[in-house]
């Protein structure tokens, strides 16, 4: 059986409900901190779960005869500077407790997400390759490098098959952000659609990876689903689908909607950004697993104006 931690989040509602259609309803436990999220309710069973307690989790674990654990919960960068401690505290701690337990358990798979936010201002920015300079200025990006760390030496040293994707922002209209430096590629469309207006908090050409989330949930189910003889990263794969500025997406927008116009007032989340990739090179996703994205700037955002 699968548990989902952090399953009422952005991802996690999402991968949720692709699992339970993948793998059967009962056979996905959701388990987060909060209450159960209206889309999740009566698709399957779901659990109240605080994943800082190793022992609740490992009795949950045994209880629910648990054979992969995806570990979704985590405070993302905007949110981490504001907290940089329990940030830290929270992203080391809940990773920790889930590798110990698979280690202790000999779960089949851990699926935990690590981010372009591992890159910071002295990687190359354009088609970041797989192994360059990484040196993450925000507690985020921080905790996700170390986490990539941890995870490929639970898989070298215990054998724990765990296996990562860094994320580039992601854009979905289910559930909402929590945090992030991106989630002005989602707050766009909300705006666009309620007050054809949108005041961006990033500069008009601040280029970042982004992905459509049907995108980023395939992405993660073909990587679990891959034979393990394959997977030959066991820090995190880079992951890619686009790039874009807010001055692009805006322009798209505004085929659709003639009349929207845009700002920009910058704040402290345009430095988080400037220490990021604008473009990210898979190759080894796209060789090892066959990653490929479908959904580009023009078809996410007919996709996005048509659903919220
Ligand atoms: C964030 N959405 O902005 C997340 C993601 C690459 C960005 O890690 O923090």
């Amino acid at each position: 059986k699968i548990l989902v931690i952090g399953a009422c989040g952005q991802i996690g509602v999402e991968l949720t409900l692709a699992l339970r259609k993948m793998y059967g309803d009962t056979n996905v436990v959701a388990s987060d901190l909060r209450e159960e999220h209206d889309l999740l309710k009566g698709t399957g069973p779901y659990v109240s779960l605080d994943v800082m307690n190793k022992e609740m989790l490992h009795v949950l674990v045994i209880r629910h005869n648990i054979t992969q654990v995806y570990l979704l919960a985590a405070i993302l960068s905007a949110t981490g500077e504001k907290n940089p401690l329990l940030a830290w505290h929270i992203n080391m701690q809940s990773l920790l407790n889930v590798l110990d337990i698979a280690k202790e358990e000999n779960l089949d798979k851990v699926y935990w997400p690590s981010s372009i936010a591992v890159f910071g201002p002295n990687s190359p920015a354009q088609d970041t390759p797989q192994h360059t300079i990484i040196e993450p200025t925000t507690i985020y990006g921080i905790s996700k490098f170390a986490g990539e760390r941890w995870c490929e030496y639970y898989n070298h040293r215990f054998g724990v098959d765990v296996r990562s994707l860094r994320y580039p922002g992601l854009i979905s209209y289910k559930s909402a952000p929590g945090g992030g430096t991106t989630d002005y590629a989602i707050e766009i469309f909300h705006e666009a659609k309620e007050h054809q207006h949108y005041t961006s908090f990033l500069s008009e050409n601040t280029y970042l990876p982004m992905m459509y989330m049907p995108d980023a949930i395939r992405a993660t189910i073909e990587l679990m689903e891959a034979d393990a003889a394959k997977i030959n990263v066991r820090s995190a794969y880079n992951l890619s689908a686009m790039s874009f500025s807010p001055k692009e997406i805006g322009a798209e927008i505004k085929k659709h909607i003639p009349g929207f116009t845009m700002a920009y007032a910058p704040d402290y989340r345009q430095e988080i950004a400037d220490g990021w990739p604008n473009s990210i090179d898979d190759t080894l996703a796209r060789q090892d697993w066959g990653w490929k994205p479908e959904y580009d700037l023009a078809r996410m955002t007919e996709d996005m104006l048509k659903n919220i």
